[in-house]
């Protein structure tokens, strides 16, 4: 598996790549707009050109619908239809979470989300630093999220909605465990 830091360096030369191809584009444009034609002589082509352009991603959209309609709902997220075998509230708030600070892993957990002052937005962290998910904390709203944690480690939850001066400061490690029984997670006492 490619490491974060260096999926970063990739998606930044992408965007580098890209930018700079957009730039040119707008420079060509401009460019040629010093060199008027008369509109009879461009529009068939422009017509032409659209033609073929709305065909292209019609094609490319139905494709890419049939190709990928396979893969839903994602296995990853087939937990929602699994019965959870742990209800945990989070509570969050200015700028914190109130929530259980160990978790099992390989146990499908509905979180029961909400918020005690403005919106925040709870966002959960792999040991890599990857966003594994995320759903929003509103005030006087349960939000209902259904989430199995892969793998015992070091997870952080996150806020991920601008809710106030410290919200930078609005994380929580969570550290998940391996269940002594993926049967009977809950004997661990949680
Ligand atoms: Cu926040």
């Amino acid at each position: 598996m490619v490491p974060i830091v260096g999926k970063q360096l990739v998606i930044l030369a992408l965007w580098l790549a890209l930018s700079t191809i957009v730039v040119v584009v707008f420079a060509w444009v401009v460019s040629s707009t010093r060199r008027p034609a008369p509109q009879g002589e461009v529009q068939p082509g422009g017509y032409r050109l659209r033609r073929l352009w709305g065909w292209f991603y019609g094609t490319l959209l139905v494709a890419a619908f049939l190709v990928t309609l396979w893969t839903v709902p994602y296995a990853w997220a087939q937990g929602s239809s699994a019965k959870p075998a742990l209800v945990v509230h989070v509570y969050a708030h200015q700028f914190a979470f109130t929530m259980p600070q160990k978790l099992p892993a390989q146990t499908p957990i509905e979180f029961l989300v909400t918020s005690l002052d403005v919106n925040h937005d709870m966002g959960i962290y792999s040991p890599q630093g990857v966003l594994l998910g995320q759903v929003q904390a509103m005030p006087d709203y349960t939000n209902v999220f259904f989430f199995t944690f892969p793998a015992p480690g070091r997870y952080i939850i996150r806020c991920l909605e601008l809710c106030g001066a410290g919200h930078s400061y609005m994380f929580q490690p969570l550290q998940v465990y391996q269940p002594a029984s993926a049967a009977a997670p809950l004997a661990r006492g949680v």
